[in-house]
């Protein structure tokens, strides 16, 4: 028998549930004056059998309980959940811990005593890139973010962790008044941008002379698990791929868009450096893939399509510099097979929704905000439904689980954001389209708000997959740093990558045994890269989802 329940905690007017394994009794005990109270009690609806995790649920509804506290559920035989929190600012730390733990990834530079408390290096990877297909060719390209429990820095990864988190900016720019304490701090501009700037600054340095963008910047091997002042392997960069060219030109584009009230000549680099992005991929309209090189073996970040890439950087482009060409291109891959929903590296299809139908300019064709707009919605009901279908509340159905399934659950709560923020707009416009009585902005919203529960413990293996979030918070990122520092506790913040129905690193695959449900194949292990790695692109999509739900504060 177990209870469980988003550790973090809950915000006071929003669904709060949680989930038993046996049909029973339970009360809600808040702690008060050094002593506790009982504050309801009830039985736990029988919710049937959950497809991804095997179990028998039961749900245990408290939304009625609003007040701020500490509490926890306990059931007939005395057994409880772990204690959470409800109050209004249940996830301000948490988006605060998420968005530093980009600072503790800075390459190129030492990590100081007064930003990084215990997590101190020296300055890593100084040494200039030799061109991958011709060894005569080096360059200087410091800087970035370690894309994650290794060293290596890629382009579409960057472009997409960049993208998350400036469009979590720019629409909720009330949650980052903040500081991070990082060394840009007090400078007067949000800190969230100072951060993303360290990663565009060496973006910027990863395009070659026709503008095309380098796939990777990395060593031919993966690093041993040692500190990254002590990698002292020669880095390559790799050839241009038409995925990061594009990737880059919609990052940087947006970039151009978002810098542009704090920094006009920055914002002129970002645009220059989209246009050269854009001009190589008009150059290069076929598809231009990556392969690793046999002897390599770090990340590969391989697509078998590029038009997803191209429709976001045409929608980029599109909404930062208002031109008709850019129109036309999007609404020529608007007629491919895209998703148009997802927002992880494979598929940035989503980007171009999200920036067109939040754009208050309205930029984009009436027929492509239509097209969109259908399709987000349409997208949500699904996701709905999915997550109605769960007995956690999770938007996943089984085969989801794959290598970062923590990103799937992630980005699927952006796509229900923004389909709460379109469908809020036709409300609000007279056009109420009302399910039961219940708005379906709200329905979205709720929705959206039961991933991060997922994510912070309202799962079947009882974790909290972000590091010093939750009594029972993972402890064992596959993240070089973190086995090599000898600090007990790691970096709070940490998104895990999470469950994955067909793990393959040795120890997962050892652990976990065959025919186990997606949602428990999880091991909390550092050696366990395919479960329990971080990257910036799983932080980045956290931020989005708290940014959302802390706009109010
Ligand atoms: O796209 C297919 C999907 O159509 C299919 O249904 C599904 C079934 O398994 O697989 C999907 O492909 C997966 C792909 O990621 C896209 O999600 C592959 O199976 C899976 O092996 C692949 O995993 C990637 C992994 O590298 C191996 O290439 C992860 O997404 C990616 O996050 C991870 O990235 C690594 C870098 O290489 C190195 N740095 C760390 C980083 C995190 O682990
Ligand atoms: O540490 C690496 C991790 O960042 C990658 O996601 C993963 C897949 O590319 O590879 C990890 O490195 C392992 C390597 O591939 C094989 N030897 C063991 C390495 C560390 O566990
Ligand atoms: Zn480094």
């Amino acid at each position: 028998m177990a209870i469980y329940c988003d550790q973090t905690g809950y915000l006071p007017q929003d669904r709060k549930r949680a989930v038993m394994t046996a049909g029973e009794n339970y009360k809600v005990m808040r702690m008060k004056d050094g002593g506790e109270e009982q504050v309801m009690a009830g039985t736990a609806r029988d919710a049937g059998t959950d497809a991804a995790s095997g179990d028998h649920v039961y749900e245990v509804d408290f939304s009625e309980i609003h007040e701020t506290g500490l509490y926890y559920i306990e059931n007939e035989k005395g057994e409880r959940s772990h204690c959470f929190r409800i109050g209004k600012d249940v996830y301000k730390e948490l988006q605060r811990d998420l968005q530093k733990a980009l600072y503790f990834q800075r390459c190129g530079c030492a990590l100081e005593e007064q930003y990084a408390g215990p997590y101190t290096h020296p300055c890593c990877h100084m040494g200039d890139a030799v061109l991958w297909n011709d060894r005569s060719v080096v360059k200087e390209v410091r800087g970035g973010w370690h894309d994650a429990g290794d060293y290596g820095r890629y382009i579409s990864p960057a472009a997409v962790a960049v993208g998350h988190l400036l469009y979590a900016f720019q629409l909720f720019p009330e949650s980052f008044q903040e500081s991070l304490n990082i060394p840009e701090s007090g400078s007067g501009i949000p800190d969230l941008l100072s951060e993303c700037r360290y990663e565009l600054e060496w973006m910027l340095k990863m395009q070659d002379e026709e503008g095309g963008a380098y796939h990777k910047l990395t060593s031919e091997r993966h690093a041993d698990f040692i500190m990254p002042e002590e990698d002292k392997a020669q880095f390559y960069l790799f050839p241009v791929s038409s995925m990061a060219t594009a990737d880059y030109a919609a990052s940087m584009a947006l970039a151009s868009r978002v810098y542009r009230a704090y920094d006009g000549d920055f914002a002129d680099r970002l645009l220059k450096a989209a246009k050269a992005a854009y001009e190589w991929l008009e150059k290069h309209p076929e598809y231009v893939g990556f392969h690793n090189p046999e002897s390599c073996n770090t990340g590969e970040y391989d697509d078998v399509c590029d038009l997803d890439e191209r429709l976001w950087a045409a929608a980029e482009m599109l909404l930062t510099t208002g031109e008709q060409k850019y129109q036309e291109q999007v609404s020529k891959l608007l007629q491919e097979d895209l998703s148009r929903t997802d927002f992880g590296w494979t598929d940035v299809s989503g980007f171009a929704a999200l920036g067109i139908l939040t754009d208050a300019a309205g930029t984009a064709s009436p027929d492509s905000v239509g097209e969109l707009r259908k399709t987000v919605l349409a997208e949500a009901d699904r996701l709905v439904r999915v997550a109605e279908q769960s007995g956690y509340g999770v938007a996943m159905e089984p085969e989801d689980y794959i290598w970062g399934s923590n990103m799937v659950v992630l980005n699927r709560g952006m796509l229900l954001i923004l389909a709460a923020m379109t469908a809020k707009k036709d409300e609000e416009a007279g056009s109420p389209d009302q399910a039961g009585g219940e708005k379906r902005s709200l329905i979205y919203e709720q929705t959206a708000l039961a991933q991060l529960h997922y994510l912070l413990g309202m799962n079947a293996v009882d974790y909290s997959y972000v590091t010093g979030y939750g009594e029972h918070a993972y402890r064992h990122p596959h993240n070089r740093p973190t086995e090599c520092d000898g600090i007990e506790e790691p970096m709070p913040g940490w998104v895990s990558g999470g469950p994955f129905k067909t793990p393959c690193d040795e120890v997962g695959r050892e652990r976990i045994r065959e025919g186990t449900p997606p949602m428990k194949c999880y091991v909390d292990h550092a050696a366990c890269y395919s479960l329990n790695e971080i990257t910036i692109y799983w932080n980045s999509p956290a931020v989005f989802l708290t940014a959302y739900f802390n706009r109010e504060l």
